[in-house]
């Protein structure tokens, strides 16, 4: 039987926390819809209990969380762009998903589930950096439909006892994330771009900002949050980030030099439900959980530029 549930798991920040529950000899399920994770992303998990099996479905997430301890929830259907052009599958796979989640979690006896909050639940307020204190303010779609399930999450803390912690990830980036879409993460697309020699397009002036996180730092965070004691963490909310952030026409230089690219990159209207700056304070995650980001940008960026150069993204 399974102690850990990865919701998720053929996602980039899912199958990151697999392999390292894996690695120190845990014992893992993993469920995935298998919409836009990939089966290509299970390689090295294959001692891993596996399902294909949609969220949406509640006789599924029975089946996932059946005699489980601990449930990392990954799932979702990222991307603000996507909801933007499709608000009702968004909100089918976060919110609703994340609801049948938590109904089966508490079922099943399971103790506690952490949950993959999103930073864009801040908006496009002007205040940086951003804390756990402020209101949030979401803009799009997407950023309602993250909200909400860590308001689940909070809610199925206070009122049925299940120990919840939500992590608001910052831009998390690394191996594994997938290159191949229109709405991937903007360093998936370029990293693949630049190292095939091909332009990336920045949509805006490319001085917006955010606090790109290294997947390993994400993965820490996971870890922190599924071992802290419950009196300190369950019900909280804390952002998972590295507390610095950089402009993206910064970060195309920085490409650049990782990558040897040459030319110059074209330029796009904004996207609709963009955010300007994004940036966090770590605080409250170094105090509940002992977080401090291990990996910095410079350095995460290197190890992804390396990892896609390998022609494994593609
Ligand atoms: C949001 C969340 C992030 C995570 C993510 C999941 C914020 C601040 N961040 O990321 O935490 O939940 O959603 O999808 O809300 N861009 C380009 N060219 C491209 C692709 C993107 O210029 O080819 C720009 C894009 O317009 C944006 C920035 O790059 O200004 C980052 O875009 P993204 O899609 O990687 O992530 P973002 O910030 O929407």
């Amino acid at each position: 039987m399974a102690k850990y549930l990865v919701t998720g798991v053929a996602g980039f920040i899912g199958r990151s926390i697999a392999a390292a529950l894996a690695a120190r000899g845990e014992s893992v399920r993993g469920i995935d819809s298998l919409i836009t994770g990939k089966r290509s992303n299970l390689v090295g998990l294959e001692a891993m209990d596996f399902i294909e099996g949609d969220l949406a479905d509640v006789d599924a997430c029975a089946q996932a969380c059946a005699g489980v301890e601990v449930v990392f929830h990954e799932a979702a259907l990222a991307s603000v762009p996507r909801s933007v052009a499709d608000p009702v599958s968004t909100n089918r796979n976060c919110v609703d998903a994340t609801l049948n989640l938590l109904v089966a979690a508490r079922a099943a006896g399971v103790r506690r589930v952490v949950y993959a909050g999103s930073s864009s639940a801040y908006g496009d307020t002007p205040t940086l950096p951003k804390h756990e204190g402020m209101l949030p303010k979401p803009i799009s779609p997407y950023a309602v439909a993250k909200l909400a399930g860590e308001q689940y999450m909070c809610a199925f803390a206070r009122v049925y006892g299940l120990e919840t912690v939500t992590l608001r990830y910052f831009n998390v980036f690394g191996p594994f994330q997938d290159p191949s879409s229109h709405y991937s993460g903007v360093l998936a697309i370029f990293c693949r771009k630049m190292l095939a020699g091909e332009q990336p397009t920045i949509y805006g002036d490319g001085k917006q900002s955010r606090d790109f996180t290294y997947i390993d730092n994400v993965v820490e965070a996971n870890l922190l949050a599924a071992a802290a004691p419950a009196e300190k963490v369950s019900g909280q909310v804390m952002n998972a980030a590295t507390g610095s952030r950089i402009p993206l026409n910064e970060v195309f230089v920085q490409l650049c030099e990782l990558t040897g690219y040459r030319g110059k990159p074209a330029y796009a209207e904004p996207r609709a439900g963009d955010i300007r700056d994004s940036l966090a304070d770590i605080q409250l995650a170094q105090r509940l959980i002992g977080y401090q980001p291990a990996i910095d940008f410079r350095e995460g960026l290197r190890r992804t530029v390396e990892w896609y150069r390998t022609g494994a993204g593609d």
